[in-house]
């Protein structure tokens, strides 16, 4: 494998709205990112994705941007975002920005003119078309629900295409003069500083254009838009276009967010002909998936879990790096979703941590994390913000579901679990603000803090310390990067284990992921615990007995 400057890194997600709130109105901001530098530096981040803060009118937290040139007054000014460069360059930290390019917001001033002209050149920006005697052109179901077409007001039988929000037009990448548009804003960024993107939703962006009906796969006649992305070939001319005309000039790191893709193609994607640096790995989120929505979800196991981390490893570490993620601004907290209910405790948080940073792939971690952030607690719908929980409570009620199993079931994958506050101390609000939050703290917040973790030596905080400081480690930090990832031990059931060969190393790491102890016969004989979440310690000789969710990075 090529190297790369960013693959000893370690990187990490602020969703800038729950971050840190500097002026006391609730927000998070800017002002608060650069407040927090030190944090992070301290903590080892070498690259930070900032989440949207382009001026939007927020109906999707961001992801739906009016101007891609300004950043919305909430978070701060432009001469914020510019010392948020300067002061990220001093402390060797790469500032990477969301790119939002599928869709824009209906406030744009191109989809606007869209709206004035359909037919003339800012139509073109967009997919309108005509639909069926004033019906949608097609049956696809965006993914907030309801049908991807919205009748183009005051126009008669004509619609425009949005796979998300109706707020959220899809723009026409089909249309030579919208590409380069993007491409000149991607280069405005670059040349201000930012070392790169994270790219939003970018699968969507090729459509098939026959706009056909497919079979309906819920009783509301329609079909999930993802179906058609399967009969949509021909991506890879944009991206690779993208790539050439904004991205390589700049040597930007870009980080691909896709689900729907083929995975027998990683190699178009990542590695040294990628259109990517690099991809997140979402395979054990994809887990327990289903089409009907979010009340229909299958519990995962920890062998299923497991066996989806290493096969997706087993294809990707021969081509590129993935980036390795628990959770992110979309995504449940990862302890409150992978860990039994008797693991969701220290021990277990750090066991998640380590096998997140042990395995292959570019760690990214997401704010909250570090501490061992839980998921949010539900007493009322009312009590949610993300339009797709509000949708997937519906689709429950739909489905025969009473309001509180459908407020549970919709809680249990909310989108926000993961944006209430960074909890930083004991202070009101966990103190996030002096103001008044945007979505209020999580009421653990007294208990889950930064504050108390970072004095104490032994908790979740100071373990991520200590596997983020191995990826540079003298010593270990080759074999911890790019050492060769084997598994070991598969027939055991609650169990991950697996060897990192490295040039000169080779380490082995064990994770008993239940309750029980056990005993492990070992291959190889240990020369050193690196790292113990137990502080059991380690008899010499083999077998070893391993307590109750015990984690361990041993030397053989
Ligand atoms: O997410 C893309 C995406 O596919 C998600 O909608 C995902 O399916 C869903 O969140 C699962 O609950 C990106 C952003 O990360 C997300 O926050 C945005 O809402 C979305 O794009 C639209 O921009
Ligand atoms: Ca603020």
């Amino acid at each position: 494998m090529k190297k790369r400057w960013w693959h000893d890194k370690t990187a990490y997600q602020i969703y800038p709205k729950s971050f840190r709130d500097s002026n006391g109105d609730g927000i998070g901001d800017i002002r608060g990112i650069i407040e927090k530098l030190d944090y992070l530096k301290d903590l080892g981040i070498g690259i930070v994705w900032i989440s949207p803060v382009y001026r939007s009118p927020f109906v999707d937290q961001g992801y739906d941007i009016s101007d891609y040139y300004a950043i919305d007054p909430a978070f701060g000014t432009m001469e914020d975002m510019e010392e948020l460069l300067a002061e990220a360059k001093k402390r060797d930290i790469a500032i990477i920005m969301d790119l939002v390019v599928n869709h824009c917001s209906d406030r744009h001033e191109w989809f606007q003119k869209a709206l004035k002209d359909p037919f003339g050149p800012y139509g073109q920006y967009f997919y309108i078309r005509e639909g069926k005697n004033g019906r949608p052109p097609c049956n696809w179901r965006s993914y907030f629900g309801g049908s991807v077409w919205e009748p183009l007001p005051g126009r008669a039988n004509l619609f425009y295409l949005h796979m998300f929000a109706k707020e959220q037009p899809d723009l026409n990448w089909e249309n030579p003069k919208l590409r380069k548009e993007i491409y000149k804003m991607i280069r405005w960024w670059l040349e201000k500083g930012v070392a790169g993107f994270r790219i939003d939703a970018i699968i969507n962006i090729k459509k098939d254009l026959r706009f056909r009906d497919f079979p309906a796969d819920r009783e509301d006649g329609m079909c999930a838009g993802t179906a058609m992305l399967a009969c949509a070939h021909g991506i890879m001319d944009f991206l690779t276009e993208m790539k050439r005309e904004a991205f390589a000039p700049y040597n930007a790191f870009t980080i691909g967010e896709l689900f729907d893709f083929d995975r027998q193609e990683l190699k178009r994607y990542i590695g040294e002909d990628g259109c990517f640096e690099s991809i997140f790995d979402f395979s054990p989120h994809l887990l327990g998936g289903s089409d009907h929505g979010w009340y229909n979800r299958k519990p995962v196991t920890i062998d299923q879990f497991r066996d989806a981390v290493f096969a997706s490893k087993a294809v990707s570490q021969e081509i590129g790096m993935m980036a390795n993620i628990i959770e992110n601004h979309d995504e449940p907290r990862g302890v409150s979703r992978y860990l039994p209910e008797d693991g969701r405790n220290e021990r277990g948080k750090k066991l998640l941590a380590g096998i997140s940073l042990m395995t292959f792939g570019l760690p990214f971690l997401y704010q909250g994390q570090e501490i061992g952030m839980t998921n949010k607690q539900f007493h009322a719908i009312e009590e949610a913000d993300d339009i797709c929980t509000l949708d997937e409570y519906q689709t429950a009620l739909e489905h025969g579901y009473t309001r509180e199993e459908a407020l549970n079931l919709a809680a249990r994958m909310s989108r926000d679990n993961a944006r209430t506050p960074m909890q930083w101390s004991k202070e009101a609000h966990g103190g996030f603000t002096t103001g008044t939050p945007w979505l209020p703290v999580n009421e653990n917040y007294q208990e889950i803090r930064v504050d108390e973790q970072e004095i104490r030596k032994d908790s979740v905080l100071n373990f991520y310390k200590q596997l983020i400081a191995l990826r540079t480690d003298p010593d270990y930090g080759e074999t911890v990067v790019y050492g060769k990832q084997e598994p070991i031990f598969q027939e055991l059931s609650d169990f991950m284990g697996f060897f990192r060969k490295g040039k000169e190393k080779t380490l082995l790491i064990l994770a008993n992921i239940r309750r029980e102890p056990r005993t492990v016969e070992l291959p190889l004989t240990i020369k050193r615990v690196i790292l113990d979440n137990c502080a059991a310690g380690l008899k010499p000789g083999s077998p070893i007995s391993m307590e109750g969710y015990q984690f361990l990075v041993l030397e053989c």
